[in-house]
């Protein structure tokens, strides 16, 4: 398949997403898998573009609630074909650091943190998605039962964002922040949050967000 016929498949997933359209979003996913698509650059270029516009409409008061959760549940059904196929490239080799994704507590946006976790696990790490609105005393048994390289803490509402310096301090408690990366992200964090609660580091995108473990780790190669 040439990259305008591409092109035009990632227009189409932008659209399917804007517009709500859970089983065109879905048969677009299941497309990109069929012809071979690269599977980052179909979420990143078509349907991530969908439902962040969906959100700039939201926000502009163009869009109400229900169409947002359209939006959101389209983008949710696209992600559910490519999140098991971006495992698959991933398989066989050694897993190259294991890490626990999470929307903190009183959260239920989980879009940002599936994704960063699909793009984790199609870059080679063996990735433990705990979902969202998780209990930070869950966090922090995760923690201490996979004994992760990388924690990963979502939070989308300033109301919230507070779990993650919540969850940091509850680790620094327990003793088992020494040796433990943790990441921030989410639409109300930022470098100077991060800096603020001692994470270790903070991306805005899915594909920084890979760059930034590659780093924490001292594995700097470009995916
Ligand atoms: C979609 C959406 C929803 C959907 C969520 C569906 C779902 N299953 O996730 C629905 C409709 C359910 C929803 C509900 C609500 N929402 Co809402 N929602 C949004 C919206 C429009 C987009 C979020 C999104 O999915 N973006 C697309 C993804 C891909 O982007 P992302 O999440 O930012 O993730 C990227 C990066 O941030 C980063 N990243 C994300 N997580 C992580 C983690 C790590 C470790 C790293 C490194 C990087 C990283 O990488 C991701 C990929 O590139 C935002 C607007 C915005 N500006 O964010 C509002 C927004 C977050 N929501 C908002 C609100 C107020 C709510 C509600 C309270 C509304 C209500 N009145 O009920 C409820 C929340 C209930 C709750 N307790 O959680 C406000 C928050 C305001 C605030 N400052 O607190 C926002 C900002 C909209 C607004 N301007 O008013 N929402």
């Amino acid at each position: 398949m040439d990259r305008s016929n591409n092109r035009d498949i990632m227009e189409k997933m932008r659209i399917a997403v804007l517009e709500g359209e859970e089983a065109e979003a879905e048969r677009l996913a299941r497309l990109a898998v069929e012809t071979g698509m690269d599977l980052a650059e179909a979420m990143d270029e078509g349907f991530l573009l969908g439902i962040r516009q969906a959100g700039e409409l939201y926000e502009a008061g163009d869009y109400y609630l229900p169409e947002l959760v359209c939006s959101a549940d389209a983008m949710k059904s696209a992600l559910a074909v490519l999140d098991p196929e971006l495992k698959k490239t991933a398989g066989g080799a050694e897993p190259k650091g294991r890490i626990i994704m999470a929307t903190v507590q009183g959260d239920i946006h989980d879009i940002g943190k599936t994704i960063v976790g699909a793009m984790l696990t199609a870059a080679g790490y063996e990735v433990h998605d705990l979902g969202a609105d998780v209990a930070n005393e869950s966090l922090v048994d995760a923690v201490r039962s996979l004994s992760p390289d990388v924690l990963g803490m979502s939070a989308l509402l300033t109301s919230t964002m507070e779990e993650q310096k919540n969850v940091i301090d509850l680790l620094e408690k327990e003793k088992l922040r020494p040796g433990l990366k943790i990441i921030v992200g989410g639409a109300p964090a930022s470098h100077e949050w991060a800096r603020r609660i001692s994470a270790d580091g903070y991306s805005d995108n899915a594909l920084n967000a890979v760059r930034l473990v590659r780093e924490l780790m001292g594995q700097e190669r470009r995916i």
